[in-house]
This record gives C-alpha cells, sequence and structure tokens, in this order.
C-alpha cells in the first residue's frame, strides 16, 4: 500500500506499451490501438511526462488512419469509428497538430453520422448511443464546427436520456449508468444546456456510486472500478458538486489500486493493470487536486491547458 502516485513507474508502463508484442493483450487490443495512444498520452501530459512517447511518430501513425469518408479506423487496416475519430482528434489536438489531417472530411463524416431525432450512430452499422453523441459534439466543438450539425436536436435527444432516478441511459429509456451520464452531462456542458435538466437530482445518484472503501461504482449494487473515478467524478465536476464525495477516500482507493512493481494502474487492487484504467485513475486523481499533476478538464477529459490553448476554456 503507497499513498503516493508512482509516476517515474507509470510512464515507464505507458513507454513500454507498443513494445509488448509477445503478450496477447497487445494482440487481444489492436482494435483498441488508437484509443490506447489517447489514453496514454493524456496519462502522460497530466503526469508531466508529454515527450516520453514519440511525438512525430504518433502524428504520422494518427494521420495514416483517416478514411477517404473522413472517419478514423482503431489501427491500420480497420473500419471508422467514432470512437476512433474522436481519439484521433483528442490525440492531435493535444499535439497542437491538427492541421495534419483533412479537417472539413471529418466535419463531413461526424454529420453523417447524425440521425434524423438528433442522436447518433456509432459507424455504418448504424448502433445509436448516448456516447455517440458526446463524441459527435465534441469532435466538431474541438474543430470549432458545432455548427455543421443539428445541435438543437442532439441536446432534445440526450434530454430524453435521462430518466426519473436523476441518472442517464445509453438511450431513452434504458438503465441509468455512469459512463453514460458522464455523456449526457458532457453533451449539455458542450452545448451550454445543462440548466435543462435537475442538477440537485443528478448530484445525489452521482454521489451514491462512492462506496465504503471510497470508490465510486457504474450503478447501484455494482462493483467499484477505477475508470468510474472518472466517469462519476467528471460529471459531478460539471454540474459543480464534486465535494458531494469523499475525495480523500477516492484518492486512497485509486492509489491502492496501482501495480507497485511494474507501474500502471487496475480496475481495483491486485487486478491487472491496463492502459484504460491508468489513464481515468490519473485523470480522477487530477480532478480531485492530487498534488503534482496537470489539471484535466472534466468536459473533454484533456489537460485544460490544451483546451486553454485552443480558447475553449470558459
Ligand atoms: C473522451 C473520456 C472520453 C470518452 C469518450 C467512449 C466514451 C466517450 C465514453 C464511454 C462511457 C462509458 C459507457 C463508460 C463505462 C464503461 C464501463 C466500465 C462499462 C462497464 O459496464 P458493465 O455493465 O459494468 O460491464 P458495471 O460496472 O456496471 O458492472
Ligand atoms: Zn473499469
Amino acid at each position: 500500500m503507497t499513498d503516493s502516485l508512482l509516476i517515474p513507474l507509470h510512464v515507464k508502463y505507458i513507454q513500454s506499451l507498443d513494445k509488448r508484442t509477445d503478450e496477447l493483450e497487445y494482440w487481444l487490443t489492436e482494435h483498441l490501438r488508437l484509443n490506447g495512444l489517447y489514453w496514454g498520452l493524456t496519462a502522460l501530459d497530466l503526469m508531466n511526462n508529454i515527450e516520453a512517447l514519440p511525438r512525430d511518430q504518433i502524428i504520422n501513425y494518427v494521420k495514416s488512419l483517416q478514411h477517404e469518408n473522413g472517419g478514423f479506423g482503431g489501427h491500420t487496416g480497420h473500419d471508422p469509428h467514432m470512437l476512433y475519430t474522436l481519439s484521433a482528434i483528442q490525440i492531435l489536438v493535444t499535439l497542437d497538430a491538427v492541421d495534419v489531417i483533412d479537417k472539413d472530411k471529418v466535419v463531413a463524416y461526424v454529420v453523417s453520422m447524425q440521425n434524423e431525432d438528433g442522436s447518433f450512430r456509432g459507424d455504418q452499422w448504424g448502433e445509436v448511443d448516448s456516447r455517440f453523441v458526446y463524441i459527435g459534439l465534441m469532435a466538431l466543438k474541438l474543430l470549432k464546427r458545432m455548427d455543421a450539425i443539428h445541435v438543437d436536436k442532439a441536446v432534445q435527444w440526450v434530454l430524453q436520456c435521462q430518466n426519473y432516478d436523476g441518472g442517464f441511459g445509453n438511450t431513452p429509456g434504458a438503465e441509468s449508468h455512469s459512463g453514460q451520464v458522464c455523456c449526457c452531462v458532457g453533451a449539455l456542458a458542450l452545448t451550454d444546456s445543462l440548466h435543462l435538466i435537475d442538477q440537485d437530482m443528478l448530484g445525489w445518484w452521482l454521489c451514491e456510486r462512492q462506496l465504503k472503501n471510497g470508490g465510486l461504482n457504474g450503478r447501484p449494487e455494482k462493483l467499484e472500478d477505477v475508470c468510474y473515478s472518472w466517469w462519476v467524478s467528471s460529471a459531478l465536476a460539471i454540474i459543480g458538486r464534486l465535494h458531494w464525495i469523499d475525495k480523500e477516500k477516492l484518492s486512497q482507493f485509486i492509489l491502492s489500486a496501482q501495480d507497485m512493481e511494474d507501474g500502471g494502474i487496475s480496475d481495483r487492487p491486485g487486478n491487472m493493470v491496463d492502459v484504460y484504467h491508468t489513464c481515468f485513475g490519473v485523470a480522477g486523481l487530477s480532478l480531485i487536486g492530487y498534488p503534482g499533476l496537470k489539471k484535466v478538464d472534466p468536459v473533454y477529459c484533456m489537460p485544460e491547458h490544451v483546451i486553454a490553448r485552443i480558447g475553449l476554456k470558459k
């Protein structure tokens, strides 16, 4: 048990990820390569170590993943998807290199994913989910092209995803889940629409996610998991109610899920680490004010200084 964030070890762990080609995990997560790069780069920047990954190589790799229709695949030869398209933009914006890609094509791709009712599809196969509304809005906001889509319709659709318990689901009528809450609250924040919901009721649902051991869960009766340190806390931060949870206990929980020998953070203490939980553990710590980390922006899950540089910080 340690009560401090092992930054040098986590930096080494993230650097090692693209060299572990002899591990099954490396091949099983091939489709997530671009997401992994976003998670790794974000964690590194928040830990003041962005130069630990090769900037030019990353930019060329990301650029190579853009398809003719404007969307990005998760790795070489993979189909385009909204999930990877957002990661591509977040990475390039973070590296101040967004001009290397064809932005108009990305905008056209995102526009093509919006449905008549305001919702968004994830890809050509048509899955609809509140994640994709958030992604579409964030991608266009980062590219300063929100005007290209039907923002009002998107907001109306997101509002339909709110339940009587105050939380949000992945589609209208679906069970409240912290991940979807983060997406819906993020979408409302990106469109200046937070006044349209009952923030107190939402705040109650969110702060009830904290368990005795300090960790947060995704919905009632479920286990705590480090990634909810992000999904829950970012939504609380956006509605100005982060003080409704015990930050010190959350910080202890995240720190207890570190691998103290090889670096990285897992979903809960003692489990295998991965870059996704490492990112959201570090981002969660940044949000609750852990010392020595750069500040993360709760709406974009990107370093605050990046959002300020592109003029989106209010
Ligand atoms: C830029 C931060 C950022 C996000 C982009 C992809 C995305 C938009 C958001 C994902 C939000 C989401 C749905 C997160 C939850 C992921 C998760 C841990 C799901 C697990 O669900 P279950 O049912 O687990 O397997 P529980 O914890 O409910 O038992
Ligand atoms: Zn998790």
